[in-house]
This record gives structure tokens, C-alpha cells and sequence, in this order.
């Protein structure tokens, strides 16, 4: 029996898991004064305000599950730790982004995320449009001065992210709230908007170790299906889940008519379903071998809150 098999081997890796999530954090912050101090061919320093509204929604308390997912898929995958953290950095701060323009009036029109005002109503609608402009321009510096394959780091975070991945989702999403319901694909709304990004972040984490081409692609699946089943727990939570740790209020898709898992299949097939994609995820993650114990705890981690 493997040491992650046994319960000391388990709680072992939970706590790895924190600590990782307390180190990206600190290195969050740290990249952030980084900036501070840049001065770019003669331009100006960031703006104290732009810079504070970017600190306001970097440093407010996610679960940080994509760099910690960057950081675990480059170690179980033989790479060191450390040349994942520009990879990890930038999937934090271009998931900030999302979340900040995702909040907008334009688009959710939100007043919560992560248990405090949205950035626009914390300081005002043009500043949260360009803290996460930034905050997505900066995640592409990042990946650029990455020790190893920073091209391919930047081509993937720029698929997943772009028109064919996160961004297209959105557009998708946004234009299902004016179709019959019966046409609109769920799976693949999601795939794009919410998976797409956990297939980088395990790849990414594959090229900063420099894996073969067979991990990475291992990688690539174990990716889609916990993305897959995070989105699932997602729309479960907002229906049977725990309104302090969502940290942005339940019932907020019902409040909207949005069309969801929950509404296309009832809470009990859609818990099944969420059950079902986290054990193949936990599967992949096996397959990888010992190394990869925490990638299985993050599949286990995924769908826990609805199970
Ligand atoms: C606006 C370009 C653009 C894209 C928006 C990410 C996204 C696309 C929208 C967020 C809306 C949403 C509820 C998506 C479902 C899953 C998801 C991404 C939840 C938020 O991620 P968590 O739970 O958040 O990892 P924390 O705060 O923990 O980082």
C-alpha cells in the first residue's frame, strides 16, 4: 500500500495541498509588489489605484485550485516545483480576470465574489475593466520569462483562454439566455468556458517539467474531467451547498432562469454525475502513478462538497 493510501497518507497530502495554496498566496502578493517597482522602457509606474484594485481581487481569498493544480501535475510528472510557479502565477491572475469581468454589469452583474463587494462596486466600473485587462496582460509576462518552454506555456494559456476556450464559452453561455432550451449544449458551453482552463493548468504543469508527450496528454484528460466535474459540483452547490464557504450566496443561477445541470437533469442525477467524473478523475490521476497522489485528492476534493 502507497503511503497516499493509508489515512496519516491522505491527511499527508491535504496538508501538502494547504500549504501550497498558502505559498501561492504569498507569491501572489510578492509578484504583485514586484510590479510596483517596474518601470517598462521609460513609461510610468503602475497607477496606485490600478495596482490596488488588482491586490483587492488577486489577494481576496480563492481556493486557488488551478496553480495548485499547476504546481501538483509538474511534480507528479517528475519536474521541480519551483519551474512551475510562472505558470501557476499567470492561471491565477487570468482566472482573476475572468472572475472580474465575469461580475461586470455587462455581464453577471454581480455584488459578491469571494465573501466581499465585486471589484466594480468596491471601487468603480472602469477600474475593474482595467485592473482585469491587466491582470490578463501580466499573466502572458509571466509565462514569457518561465525557465522552460515558455512559448508553448504561452500557447496554451492563450488556447484555453481565448476565443476557442474560455472567452468563446463565455460568448456561448451568454447566447443561450436567448435559446430554447433544447438546443443549448451544456457540455459544451462548459468544456470551453470553465474545463478548457483546467486542461491548461495540468498540461502547463507537464510542460514545466518537460514530460513526454504521453503524460502531458494523460494530463490533458485528467484536466477536462475534473474541470468537468468541478462545473457540475458547481451548479450543485448553488442549489444544496453551504452559502458562507460559496462566499457569493446560493440560488443565484435560479434567480437568473439560468439553464443549468440541476435544471436539465434534478439534483439527484446531477449529484451522480458529479460522483461519477470525480472517481475517473481520481482513475486518471492513478494512472500517473505514486507521484501523483495529490492530483488525486483534487479529483476526490472536486466533487466532496456535493457528495
Ligand atoms: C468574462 C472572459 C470572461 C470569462 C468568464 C470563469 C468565467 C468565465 C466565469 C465565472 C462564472 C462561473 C460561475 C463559472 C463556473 C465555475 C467557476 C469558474 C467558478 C469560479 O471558480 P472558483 O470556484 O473560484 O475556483 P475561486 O474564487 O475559488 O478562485
Amino acid at each position: 500500500m502507497t503511503p497516499s493510501k493509508t489515512s496519516e497518507g491522505a491527511a499527508a497530502t491535504v496538508e501538502y495541498l494547504e500549504a501550497l495554496r498558502l505559498e501561492v498566496n504569498q507569491r501572489l502578493s510578492a509578484s504583485l509588489e514586484g510590479l510596483r517597482d517596474r518601470r517598462s522602457l521609460g513609461a510610468i509606474r503602475p497607477p496606485a489605484r490600478l495596482l490596488e484594485a488588482m491586490r483587492y481581487s488577486l489577494l481576496a481569498g480563492g481556493k486557488r485550485l488551478r496553480p495548485v493544480l499547476v504546481l501538483v501535475a509538474c511534480e507528479a510528472t517528475g519536474g521541480r516545483r519551483e519551474d512551475a510557479w510562472p505558470a501557476a502565477l499567470a492561471i491565477e491572475y487570468l482566472h482573476t480576470y475572468s472572475l472580474i469581468h465575469d461580475d461586470l454589469p455587462a455581464m453577471d452583474d454581480d455584488d459578491l465574489r469571494r465573501g466581499r463587494p465585486t471589484l466594480h462596486r468596491a471601487f468603480d466600473e472602469a477600474t475593474a475593466i482595467l485592473a482585469g485587462d491587466a491582470l490578463l496582460t501580466e499573466a502572458f509576462g509571466l509565462l514569457a520569462r518561465a525557465r522552460r518552454q515558455p512559448a508553448r506555456l504561452v500557447i496554451e494559456l492563450a488556447q484555453a483562454a481565448g476565443s476557442c476556450g474560455m472567452v468563446g464559452g463565455q460568448q456561448l453561455d451568454i447566447e443561450a439566455e436567448h435559446r430554447p432550451r433544447a438546443e443549448i449544449q451544456l457540455e459544451t458551453i462548459h468544456r470551453a468556458k470553465t474545463a478548457r482552463l483546467f486542461v491548461a493548468a495540468a498540461a502547463m504543469g507537464g510542460l514545466a517539467a518537460g514530460a513526454p508527450q504521453r503524460q502531458i496528454a494523460l494530463l490533458r484528460r485528467y484536466g477536462a474531467v475534473v474541470g468537468h466535474a468541478f462545473q457540475v459540483a458547481d451548479d450543485l452547490i448553488d442549489v444544496v451547498g453551504d452559502a458562507a464557504a460559496t462566499g457569493k450566496g446560493l440560488g443565484r443561477d435560479a434567480a437568473r432562469g439560468k439553464y443549468t445541470y440541476v435544471v436539465r437533469d434534478g439534483i439527484d442525477a446531477t449529484r451522480c454525475e458529479a460522483r461519477r467524473l470525480g472517481q475517473r478523475a481520481r482513475e486518471l490521476a492513478e494512472a500517473l502513478g505514486e507521484r501523483a497522489a495529490p492530483l488525486v485528492t483534487i479529483a476526490e476534493r472536486a466533487v466532496e462538497r456535493v457528495a
